[in-house]
This record gives C-alpha cells, sequence and structure tokens, in this order.
C-alpha cells in the first residue's frame, strides 16, 4: 500500500482527504494518507486570522481575508455536490454570504467525513524532495511549537498549498517617502481603519474592487482606483473612481501617468499574488503566472515534471470548491490506479490544447466557459455526484452582467442550486447597507 502526503487543509487539501474518504466508504482499499497543515485548524484563507507579516512561530501569515468579505460569487457556483447548502443549513439560506458562513459549510463537510484525524495540525512542510532511484518522495516536515523535523517517505505528493498568500509587491517611486501606509490587500484586515481617509487602490481586480467598496461603506473618504492595463468600468458609487496607472508619489501626491494627481492618506496594493512553494526542489516546482491554465499540469493537476507530484486548485478560480473537488477526484483515482496516466507526449498534447485555447480567450465570458469545459471534463473521469454545471456556467455569466448593472448591488440577486432546485431566498438587508457579517445576523430570517 502505498503512502500520500497532502500539504495544505484549505477547501482544496480538505477536498482531497474527502474524496479519498468517499472511496474509502466505498470499499476501495486507500493509501495512508497523511495531511499536513501548518497552521492550528483547518480551512486555509477561510481560517480567519487578525495576524499579519509573521505569525506567532515566526513563518509568514497564510491568511489573505479580511472582516466583512462576503462571497464575491453566488454560493450556488461553487455547492458540493454531494454536500448541499440545504443539508448544511437545515434549508435555503441567500445566495451571497459573508465568509463566517462558507467557513462553516466547508468545514461542516469535513466534520461529516470525519477526515479532521488524519490532519497533523501545527505542522509545516519544509522541503520536499524525490529519489529517482527508489521513486519515492522524502517530506521534511516540522512541528511549529516544538520546532521539531522529521523527515518520512511518500510514494505521492499533493501540493494543496493554495496560491493567494505570498503578495506580489511593486515598487513605485516615492514610496519610501510617503507618509502614510503602504500596504498589499494580503494585509489588509479592517476597513474602518481607513475610514475619513482618502485612499489609494492599485489593481484592477477582484482584490480592488472588493476592498475600494469595502472602504467605502466602512466610511472613506474617497478612493482612488489605479489600473495598470484598463479600468474595471463598473458603474462606481460616489466617492469611487478609476484613473489611469501610477507613475510617481510625491510626499502626499499620487501622481498618474496622464498627468493628473490626487492627495491621499494610504495605499493599498492589490497587486495580486505569487504562486510560491519554498518547500519544493526547482524541478519539481511549478512555476505559473495566475492563469486559468497553468503549463506544466496535465488535466490541470498532474505534474509533468513527476507524474507522482499533484496539484490543486492553482489556477485562476471563476470556480472554486467544485473545481477543487473536481480534482481531488481525479487525483485521488490517479492515485488509486483507477486512472491510468497516458504517455508524457500525449499529456504534453492535452496541455497544449487547452493552452492553445486559453490563448484565444478574450474576456469573462470566453473564461467562464473554458473553465466549466475543463471542470466538465474532470467530472466525467470521476464518480463525482452529477450536478447542473451548464446552470453554473449560465450563474456565472448573469453575474457578470449584474455585476455591471449595479457593482454595490449584485450580491442582492437570488441564485437556483445546481444540486437541488432551491431558489435562494433574499438577504434581509441590502449588501450596501449591511454592515454585520456574523453567521447569526446572516442567518436570522
Ligand atoms: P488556501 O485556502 O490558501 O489553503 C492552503 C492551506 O495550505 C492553508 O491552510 C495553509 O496554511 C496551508 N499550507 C501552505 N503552505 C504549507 C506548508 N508548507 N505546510 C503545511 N501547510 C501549508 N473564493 C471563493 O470561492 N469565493 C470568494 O469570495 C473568495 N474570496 C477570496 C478573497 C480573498 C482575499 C482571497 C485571497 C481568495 C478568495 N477566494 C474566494 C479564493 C480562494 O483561493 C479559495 O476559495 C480557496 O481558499 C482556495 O483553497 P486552497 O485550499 O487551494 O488554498
Ligand atoms: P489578481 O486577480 O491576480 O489581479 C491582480 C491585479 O494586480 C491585476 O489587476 C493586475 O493588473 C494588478 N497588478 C499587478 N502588478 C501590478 C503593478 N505592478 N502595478 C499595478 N497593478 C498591478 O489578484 P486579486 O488579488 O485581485 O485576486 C486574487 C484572489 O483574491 C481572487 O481569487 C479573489 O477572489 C480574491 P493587470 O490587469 O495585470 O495590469
Amino acid at each position: 500500500m502505498s503512502r500520500v502526503a497532502i500539504i495544505g487543509a484549505g477547501p482544496s487539501g480538505l477536498a482531497q482527504l474527502h474524496a479519498f474518504e468517499q472511496a474509502r466508504l466505498d470499499g476501495a482499499a486507500v493509501d495512508e494518507v497523511v495531511c499536513f497543515e501548518k497552521q492550528s485548524d483547518w480551512g486555509g484563507l477561510w481560517n480567519y486570522t487578525w495576524r499579519t507579516g509573521l505569525d506567532e512561530y515566526g513563518d509568514p501569515v497564510h491568511g489573505s481575508m479580511y472582516r466583512y468579505l462576503w462571497s464575491n460569487g453566488p454560493k450556488e457556483c461553487l455547492e458540493f455536490a454531494d454536500y448541499t447548502f440545504d443539508e448544511h443549513f437545515g434549508g435555503p439560506i441567500p445566495s451571497f454570504p459573508p465568509r463566517e458562513v462558507l467557513y462553516d459549510y466547508i468545514t461542516g463537510r469535513a466534520k461529516k467525513s470525519n477526515i479532521r484525524s488524519r490532519i497533523r495540525f501545527d505542522t509545516a512542510v519544509r522541503w520536499v524532495d524525490f529519489d529517482e532511484a527508489t521513486e519515492t518522495f522524502t517530506v521534511t516536515s516540522q512541528t511549529r511549537p516544538d520546532a521539531v523535523t522529521r523527515t518520512e517517505t511518500f510514494d505521492w505528493v499533493i501540493v494543496a498549498s493554495g496560491h493567494f498568500s505570498t503578495p506580489n509587491v511593486p515598487e513605485y517611486p516615492g514610496f519610501s517617502t510617503f507618509p502614510g501606509r503602504v500596504l498589499h490587500s494580503h494585509d489588509f484586515r479592517d476597513a474602518s481603519e481607513f475610514a475619513g481617509r482618502d485612499l489609494l487602490v492599485l489593481g484592477s481586480s477582484y482584490s480592488a474592487e472588493d476592498i475600494a467598496l469595502q472602504a467605502l461603506k466602512y466610511g472613506a473618504s474617497s478612493v482612488t482606483i489605479s489600473y495598470r492595463t484598463r479600468p474595471m468600468g463598473f458603474d462606481w458609487p460616489a466617492g469611487i473612481r478609476e484613473v489611469p496607472a501610477l507613475d510617481r508619489v510625491q510626499d502626499r501626491t499620487a501622481h498618474f501617468v496622464d498627468g493628473t494627481a490626487c492627495a491621499v492618506d494610504a495605499i493599498i496594493m492589490c497587486t495580486g499574488y505569487r504562486h510560491h512553494f519554498p518547500f519544493l526542489r526547482d524541478e519539481l516546482r511549478l512555476r505559473t503566472p495566475n492563469v486559468l491554465y497553468p503549463a506544466g499540469l496535465y488535466k490541470g493537476v498532474v505534474s509533468t515534471a513527476n507524474p507522482r507530484l499533484l496539484y490543486l486548485a492553482m489556477q485562476d478560480q471563476y470556480y472554486t470548491f467544485t473545481m477543487f473537488d473536481a480534482q481531488a477526484f481525479f487525483a485521488r483515482d490517479v492515485v488509486l490506479g483507477r486512472i491510468a496516466l497516458p504517455p508524457a507526449a500525449e499529456m504534453e498534447a492535452d496541455i497544449a490544447g487547452w493552452l492553445d485555447r486559453q490563448n484565444t480567450l478574450t474576456g469573462p465570458m470566453d473564461d467562464i466557459a473554458f473553465q466549466t469545459d475543463y471542470v466538465a471534463d474532470l467530472c466525467g473521469r470521476t464518480d463525482y455526484p452529477a450536478f447542473d454545471l451548464d446552470l453554473v456556467r449560465e450563474h456565472f455569466v448573469a453575474w457578470e452582467h449584474h455585476k455591471d448593472e449595479s457593482i454595490t448591488g449584485y450580491r442582492d440577486r437570488s441564485f437556483r442550486s445546481p444540486c437541488t432546485g432551491t431558489v435562494a431566498p433574499l438577504h434581509h438587508t441590502p449588501w450596501w447597507n449591511e454592515l454585520d457579517d456574523s453567521q447569526a445576523r446572516f442567518l436570522r430570517p
């Protein structure tokens, strides 16, 4: 029987443990599975921490989520086909839950499938090596409270360590003398810190959109969003505007490439993240920007550098929990020998097909179709329970239109479950007026 190491107990690592457990319950002979999690609890990014910078043991803080974070897509687009929202909450809930509610949902399935005992908490993987002679990995981990290291042998390694934790931090002239705070969204925790302030946000993607709205919602005087390539172009509420790229900062004044300028009190860089695997030897390490189909991964999962090394959730993400499940079931079946990997040339050709298509994508609608097809391809190869994936695709398309119609109002919409058909009730308070992100408040009728 072989040994499997999973690195990370966030949504994707938990999906992997769940997939193995399902096979075991179905009577399969399942290999020994060990999940290493450096934090003291599960849930990955959804396990909120107030900490920034270094954690209590001197490691970089994993968490990038912040207070008052509501789901930025409909929950119906990330529903587990084998553990529905209706099952977890005992009835319908609105479509855009805050973080605590989704954390409860993710960990609810993990509790039901009884996988906690397979996770070694407070244990960071420090190094992974591969021995060509024995065809095994050596995984060196360290329990963090007592700093004890241990090296073990595994036949498979599944990397589920996330890729939205190591910030991409550019520098602009004048940052070193700017008199206010300059931070990356990775270190952003509480929008009310910026009440009464004039804020500059750099970036034009999900973090920039959400943090700009949050800041205004919780009292910022103004938010100027500076884009590098193109503006998001939403119909922003009064107080938010988009301007071209930042050229430099002089004292408190931000100067943009179109010659305009404005005074700001703080700068938040929403400039994205880097795939970062300090625990992987060079030949094993995935090197990719944040794209829908990273090169070097067959079916987006299996490393072509070493097909016993699998990666989960390394894609840019429209689909999240559903895609992680699809990947985890696929990875499990590769490990269990239910799916035979084709010869290397065939894997490369399959990857090339996806990469060619990725090069033709022109915007969100193409992206959604692409990632839907990717998820469908994976689901079709395993026994992951059927759900209405076409409906999910339609939901993503509708959601994009809703955002264009009202960037402050899109979270007030309701969607139908692709698993149960349940139509979500409307939330009792419009999102823009709702300041309390607690589960108790959200679930109140
Ligand atoms: P993570 O959640 O990052 O979990 C990885 C785990 O690996 C962590 O627990 C970490 O401690 C552990 N780990 C890392 N390195 C090691 C190591 N060396 N040893 C041991 N353990 C290790 N998705 C949505 O669906 N909806 C949203 O609204 C949404 N909002 C988001 C907002 C923000 C600010 C960010 C950053 C992301 C958001 N996402 C959202 C996307 C998010 O990436 C996924 O929902 C999900 O958390 C990815 O799961 P994961 O398990 O792959 O990674
Ligand atoms: P993304 O989606 O990777 O976007 C990164 C943004 O940062 C993007 O708009 C980039 O602009 C911008 N960027 C990158 N480098 C720079 C520099 N040097 N200057 C200015 N702007 C820059 O990251 P997010 O944090 O928004 O989202 C990641 C996840 O967190 C996502 O899953 C969400 O759900 C939450 P570009 O368009 O490339 O010019």
